[in-house]
C-alpha cells in the first residue's frame, strides 16, 4: 500500500491524553492537495489540533494541512487530544482510513496497530477445572441421573400428542439433522415423546430419557422448545454409529425470570437476514426467549416503513458520497442495509417457533440522525440554532418536539411497525438525549411556555408521552431506556430497562415502574473480555470478563423478599455493534458470555456455581465447535490476539 497512518499516545492528561498522527506517502508521487479521512471513535478536542484542519462527523474524522503537502516517501506529522478516559485497548485507535487527493479519491491506507503509552496484559486467570460430565447450560432447576443411556438413530421418531407441539418437535428434528446430520422423522413411534401436561406452569417443561425413550411435558410452546434444548445438550454423538446417546435422567426445570433477553444493534453494523436467524437459533438453545432489535440509530435506519421510503432509500445507506456519512468500519464505500417488512415477518415467525418475541426498537427523539437526514423537510427545523453534542459526537441527531413533522413521523413509523410486530410490546428509546438541545429553538421554547414546562427533560417527556399515547392506542405497551421516565410524563405502564446501573434499577422500582436490568458494566457484550490490550472491544462502562459477566446477581445489594424485586420483570444482555462489524466478531464479542449470562437469567442463585459452570462450559465447547461458532475459548488464549 502507498500510504501508512500511524497513531501514537504520546501523552497521558489527567482526563484524556494526546496524539501523534503520522502519514506517510510510501509513494513516489507528491501530493500538493490531499485530505485523509478515517474513523475514530473519540471526539478530538478541536483546538487541540497542532496544525491543519479537522471536521468530525460521528466517528468520521476528515484531516487536511493547506501548508503541509504530503511529498514522495515523505511523511506529514499533526498532534491532537481527547478529553474522555485514556486509551487501554488497541481497538481503540483508528479503525480505518482512506486518502483523497486532488485526482485521485478513496486510496487506501494501511492503518498500524495504535502504540499507546502503557501496554496492559493481565488476564484474569482461570480456575482449574475439570470438564464436566454433561454439558447444559443454563442449569437446570433440578436433574436427577440414573444409570443407562437411550440410543437415538436415523431410525428413531418423534410423536406429539398435540399439534400444538409441532413447531417444537420440528426444531428439535431440524437441529438434530442440522448438529449431528441424524434425519429423525417427525410422526410415528414413541423415541421421544412431546407430551401435552396442563398443570405446568407456561414455561415449565419436565425432560425424563429411560428405557422407554424421552419424555417432554409442558403446556406452552416455549416450554417443549426448552425441554428440545436441554435434550439436545445431553446427546452425545456417535459419527461412526451415526447415533446419538442420551444418559437417562429426571429432569423439572424452569426460569428464574420471565424475561430474558438479547438486544443487537443492527444499526451501527447491519446483518444479513440469515445472520440475523442464525443468532436467534442459537439463542434458542440457551432459553433466551426475547429479542430485542435495535433497528434505528444515527448511524442507520433499517426498518422498511412503506409510507417514508425515504428512510431507506437514503438512511439505511452511508457512504463517502451518500448523504449520511461514513462511520466505523467500510468507510471507503457506500455500506448498509435494511430489512424488508416481509422479511422482518419471517424473523418473526422463525424467532416463534423457537419459543421467542421478537420486540423492535425505534429510538427517538435522540439517536435520530439517519431519520433527521433522509426526511430533513419533515424533521429538520432550519431555525433551531441550538448547539449541541451528542455522546456519539453529533449536532443534528434529536427530533425537535416543537415541529409538527416529527409527530406526523412518529404516527406513520409506529402506526407500521405495530402492526408488522405482534409484540404487545415496542421500545422508543429515548436514551443519550444531548445536553442543549432544543435551547434555540422558538418553536420548542414556545411549546415549553405553553405547557409551563421548566427544562429540556419535560419536553421530551412530553415527547414520549406523546409515542406512549400513541402506542396505546395501537394496542401496545411502551418500553424505554432508563431516560424514557426523565421529565416525569410518561405513565408508570412503560417498561424501564435500565443500562447506566444497577442504582438507576431499582430507583425506577421504586418509583412504581416494571424494569428490565441491562447494566453496561456487567451485561454488555461490546466490552473488552479481559485486561489485555489486544482484547477487542470497548471498556467505557467496564471490562467484562466471563467470571463477572457470569458473577452479576441483578439487585445483589437488596435482600432476597425485598418486595422492589417483583417489579423485576428480567434481564437481557446486549451487543452494541460500532466495532463488531462481521460474524466473527460478533461470535467472539458473544460466546461464551451470553451463556453466563443466561445461566443468570434462568437457574435459581442457588443453582449457580462458577467453577461448576466453567466445568460445563469445557464439555460444551464441542457443541460450539460443531457448528463453527468462533467463540472467545477460554482455554486457548491466542483467539484472543484475533
Ligand atoms: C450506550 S446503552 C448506548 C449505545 C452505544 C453503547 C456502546 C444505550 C442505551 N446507549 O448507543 O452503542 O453505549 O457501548
Amino acid at each position: 500500500m502507498d500510504f501508512r497512518v500511524d497513531l501514537a499516545v504520546i501523552e497521558i492528561l489527567p482526563k484524556g491524553c494526546r496524539f501523534g498522527l503520522t502519514l506517510h506517502n510510501l509513494s513516489d508521487k507528491s501530493y500538493a492537495a490531499w485530505r485523509l479521512c478515517f474513523a475514530f471513535d473519540r471526539h478530538i478536542e478541536p483546538q487541540s489540533l497542532s496544525c491543519g484542519n479537522l471536521t468530525q462527523v460521528g466517528s468520521f474524522c476528515t484531516l487536511s494541512i493547506d501548508e503541509a503537502a504530503l511529498y514522495a516517501n515523505n511523511h506529514v506529522y499533526v498532534e491532537f487530544a481527547i478529553s474522555t478516559s485514556p486509551f487501554r485497548l488497541l481497538s481503540d485507535g483508528i479503525k480505518e482510513a482512506y486518502l483523497d487527493t486532488e485526482q485521485l479519491t478513496h486510496l487506501p491506507v494501511h492503518v498500524s496497530p495504535i502504540v499507546l503509552k502503557d501496554i496492559e496484559d493481565h488476564p484474569t486467570p482461570l480456575p482449574e477445572v475439570v470438564s464436566a460430565r454433561h454439558k447444559l447450560i443454563p442449569q437446570p432447576a433440578s436433574m436427577i441421573f440414573s444409570h443407562g443411556i437411550y440410543e437415538l438413530t436415523r431410525y428413531s421418531q418423534i410423536s406429539v400428542e398435540h399439534t400444538q407441539n409441532q413447531p417444537a418437535a420440528n426444531w428439535l428434528a431440524d437441529e438434530m439433522q442440522r448438529l449431528f446430520d441424524v434425519e429423525i422423522k417427525a410422526i410415528g413411534q414413541r423415541d421421544i415423546h412431546f407430551k401435552h401436561s396442563p398443570i405446568l406452569d407456561p414455561e415449565e417443561y419436565k425432560l425424563s430419557v429411560s428405557e422407554d425413550g424421552v419424555v417432554i411435558e409442558s403446556t406452552s410452546q416455549s416450554g417443549f422448545i426448552y425441554g428440545a434444548a436441554t435434550l439436545i445438550q445431553l446427546m452425545d454423538h456417535d459419527a461412526d454409529r451415526q447415533t446419538l446417546y442420551v444418559p437417562y435422567v429426571r429432569i423439572h426445570d424452569k426460569p428464574r425470570f420471565g424475561y430474558r433477553g438479547v438486544m443487537l444493534d443492527s444499526a451501527r453494523s447491519f446483518q444479513s437476514l440469515d445472520e440475523i436467524k442464525r443468532l436467534i437459533n442459537l439463542f434458542a438453545h440457551y432459553k433466551i426467549n426475547t429479542f430485542h432489535w435495535h433497528l434505528t440509530d444515527d448511524e442507520g435506519w433499517r426498518v422498511e416503513i412503506k409510507k417514508l421510503p425515504e428512510l431507506t432509500d437514503i438512511g439505511a445507506w452511508r457512504g463517502p458520497e451518500e448523504v449520511l456519512e461514513p462511520q466505523f468500519h467500510h468507510i471507503s464505500q457506500r455500506y448498509g442495509g435494511y430489512y424488508r417488512q416481509e422479511e422482518i415477518r419471517e424473523v418473526i415467525q422463525f424467532a416463534a417457533a423457537r419459543g421467542i418475541q421478537v420486540i423492535p426498537e425505534i429510538d427517538i427523539p435522540g439517536h435520530c440522525r439517519a431519520a433527521i437526514k433522509s426526511l430533513p423537510e419533515l424533521l429538520s427545523d432550519p431555525e433551531d440554532h441550538s448547539k449541541y453534542r451528542s455522546v456519539q459526537h453529533y449536532n443534528d441527531n434529536t427530533l425537535s418536539p416543537g415541529l409538527d413533522g416529527t409527530y406526523q413521523f412518529l404516527d406513520i413509523v409506529l402506526e407500521e411497525v405495530a402492526e408488522l410486530f405482534p409484540a404487545p410490546f415496542i421500545h422508543i428509546g429515548a436514551d443519550e438525549v444531548p445536553v442543549g438541545v432544543w435551547q434555540k429553538s422558538a418553536r420548542c421554547i414556545a411549546l415549553m411556555e405553553k405547557h409551563g414546562y421548566g427544562s429540556a427533560k419535560e419536553l421530551q417527556g412530553h415527547l414520549l408521552r406523546y409515542a406512549e399515547d400513541k402506542l396505546k392506542s395501537l394496542g401496545k405497551r411502551m418500553l424505554g431506556w432508563e431516560e424514557a421516565h426523565f421529565g416525569h410524563k410518561v405513565s408508570k405502564d412503560t417498561v424501564i430497562y435500565s443500562w447506566l446501573s444497577e442504582e438507576a434499577a431499582i430507583n425506577c422500582a421504586k418509583l412504581g415502574y416494571d424494569v428490565v436490568l441491562q447494566p453496561g458494566q456487567t451485561t454488555y457484550l461490546d466490552m473488552a473480555q479481559d485486561h489485555c490490550a489486544a482484547e477487542p472491544g470497548v471498556d467505557w462502562a467496564n471490562v467484562i470478563t466471563l467470571e463477572q459477566a457470569y458473577q452479576y446477581e441483578p439487585l445483589s445489594e437488596l435482600s432476597a423478599d425485598d418486595p422492589i424485586k417483583k417489579r423485576i420483570l428480567g434481564m437481557q444482555a446486549a451487543l452494541w455493534t460500532e466495532i463488531v462489524s462481521h460474524p466473527e466478531r460478533i461470535d467472539y464479542m458473544i460466546f461464551p458470555r451470553l451463556l453466563a449470562l443466561a445461566e443468570t437469567a434462568w437457574s435459581e442463585p442457588n443453582r449457580k456455581d462458577y467453577r461448576a459452570f466453567l466445568a460445563r462450559l469445557k464439555t460444551h465447547r464441542s457443541l460450539l465447535d460443531r457448528q463453527g461458532i468462533q467463540y472467545r475459548n477460554p482455554w486457548c488464549r491466542t483467539r484472543e490476539q484475533q
